[in-house]
Formats: structure tokens, sequence, C-alpha cells
């Protein structure tokens, strides 16, 4: 099975996250696969825009625990996944993400990615690492902050509160809200499509700029690998596989 759905639309290209019986989880093979595609649709004049949503019904609900369990702080630092991201947000033409039902942790950093996000109605999203013993790796927390301020971005971090479409909406992660997120996002592909590609290059450009400027997307990585070796986390993983309240002990 293809972890990732190529389908191109002429000046524009659809990916699907397609791991439905895992929510769509990102594991590193679908990470990597999401990564060189975008390298090569950057390379591809033919190319205008791309489109990322997830397969029957959800975006995705996050790196794949599986994955994190038994990483260690070690393994993190030298992770081939830190190249993929860096690949996926360097993608410089317009990449706008349909999110439709869950995008949760690893899987709301990567629409975070993003420069469009079109919300349907139905998504429900968050960045819940906290409750895992965790928190945001992929530069995630950073960019909500960046988006709807440090009240509004603790509730989703501190807490892990998990907020519906029309909420996130209101607070400004989202540029539009639709009945059907693909259909829009189909619609704002095409109208990127058109537009002058080398100014959609450069007003990108300028905004990964910013952000390597002023957000603290090393430190944010920086913990979340610390915390690869704690206690804490291994009695997150373990009580989100038992469906019971994890005991944190702060070791
Ligand atoms: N990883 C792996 N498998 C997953 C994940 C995931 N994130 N989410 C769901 N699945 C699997 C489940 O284990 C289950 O598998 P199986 O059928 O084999 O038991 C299957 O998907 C269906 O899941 P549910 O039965 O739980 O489906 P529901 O519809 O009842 O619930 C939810 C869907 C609400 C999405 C629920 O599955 C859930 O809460 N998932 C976990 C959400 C979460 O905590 N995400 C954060 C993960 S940590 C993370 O993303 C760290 C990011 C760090 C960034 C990277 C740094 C470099």
């Amino acid at each position: 099975m293809d972890e990732v759905i190529v389908d191109p639309k002429g000046a524009w290209v659809r990916l699907v996250l397609n791991r439905p019986g895992a929510r769509n989880a990102l594991n590193t093979a679908m990470l990597r696969r999401l990564a060189e595609l975008l390298t090569g649709f950057a390379a591809d004049p033919a190319c205008r825009a791309v489109m990322i949503c997830g397969a029957e019904g959800n975006f995705a609900a996050g790196a794949d625990i599986t994955e994190i369990a038994d990483k260690t702080s070690a393994q993190g630092a030298v992770d081939l996944r830190k190249r993929h991201w860096a690949a996926i947000r360097a993608f410089p033409k317009p990449l706008v993400a349909a999110v439709e039902g869950y995008a949760l942790g690893g899987g709301f950093e990567l629409a975070l990615m993003a420069d469009l996000i079109v919300l349907g109605a139905g998504a429900q999203i968050g960045l819940p690492e906290t409750n895992l013993g965790l928190i945001p790796g992929a530069g995630g927390g950073q960019r909500l902050l960046a988006l709807i301020g440090r009240a509004r971005a603790a509730r989703m971090v501190l807490l892990g509160e998990i907020i519906g479409a029309e909420q996130a909406f209101d607070w400004g992660i989202g540029s539009h809200l639709a009945a059907d997120a693909g259909t829009e996002a189909a619609l704002i592909c095409e109208k990127l499509s058109r537009r002058a590609p080398l100014a959609m290059r450069a007003a990108k450009a300028a905004q990964l700029a910013y952000e390597h400027k002023v957000l603290a997307l090393h430190e944010e990585r920086a913990g979340f690998e610390a915390l690869l070796d704690t206690a804490d986390k291994t009695e997150g993983i373990a009580a989100f596989r038992a469906g019971r309240r994890a005991e944190f002990k702060g070791e």
C-alpha cells in the first residue's frame, strides 16, 4: 500500500496520507515519502501548488506512537525524521492542508507547516503530546503560538485541549472553514496555480525567513528529544494504550 497517494490535477497535485487503519499516523516511511515527493515537486516547473489531505475522513492522528514508544533521546538526536520535517517545511511553493476529522500531534504539526489550512466542518485538532509526557517536536507549538497567542496556545499545549473546526477558525488557526475541506482546498489550489510562480516563491521565502528568525524551533525540538528518555513518556504511552489516566511522577 502506498503510504502517500499521488493524485496529479494538472498544474497542482493532491497528496493523500494513506494509513487509514492507524488514522493516518505519520510513521517514518510516510514522512520520508512525503518529503521526497515535495522535494521532487519543488523542482518540477509543471507543479505550482500542492494539497495534502488524509484518507478516509481523517487528516493524521499524530506521529506514530509505536515508533516513539521505544525511541531514546540519543536516537531522537540523529533521527532522519528531522530532515524529512525540514524538507516538508522548506517546500518553496504554496502548500495547502485540507483538514477533515482528526489532525492531532504531529498530524496537526504537519498542517501547521502548510501555508493555508482549510478546516472541514468536522475537523478536530490539537497538540495532545503532553498527555503522553511529551511536547510537540516539529515546531508545531511555536507555529501555533505565533498564530493564536500564548493564552490559547497554553490551552492546547499545556492542557492538551482538542478543539473543533469553528473554534479553530475563530482562533485564527485555519485560513478557511468549509463544509467540505477537500473541495474548498481544490478550488484554492486551482487559484494558486494560476498566480505568479515567482511571486508565490518570494512571498513564501519571506515567511520562512520570518519563522527562522522569530520562532524557537531548535529549543522546542531539544525539549522533545530530552523527554524521550523519561519515565513519564513511558507511562503516558502505556496509559494511552491501556485507555487509562496516566500517573505522571516527573521522572
Ligand atoms: N500512532 C499510532 N497509531 C495510532 C495513532 C498514532 N498517533 N492514532 C491512532 N492510532 C491507531 C490506534 O492505535 C488504533 O490501532 P488498532 O486498530 O490497531 O488498535 C487505530 O489507529 C484506531 O485508533 P482508535 O481505535 O483510537 O480510533 P478512534 O477513532 O476511537 O480515536 C483518535 C481516534 C482520537 C485519533 C485516537 O486514536 C487517538 O487519540 N490517537 C492518538 C492521538 C495522539 O495522542 N497523537 C499524538 C501522538 S504523539 C505525536 O504526534 C508527537 C509528535 C512529535 C513531532 C515529531 C517530532 C520530530
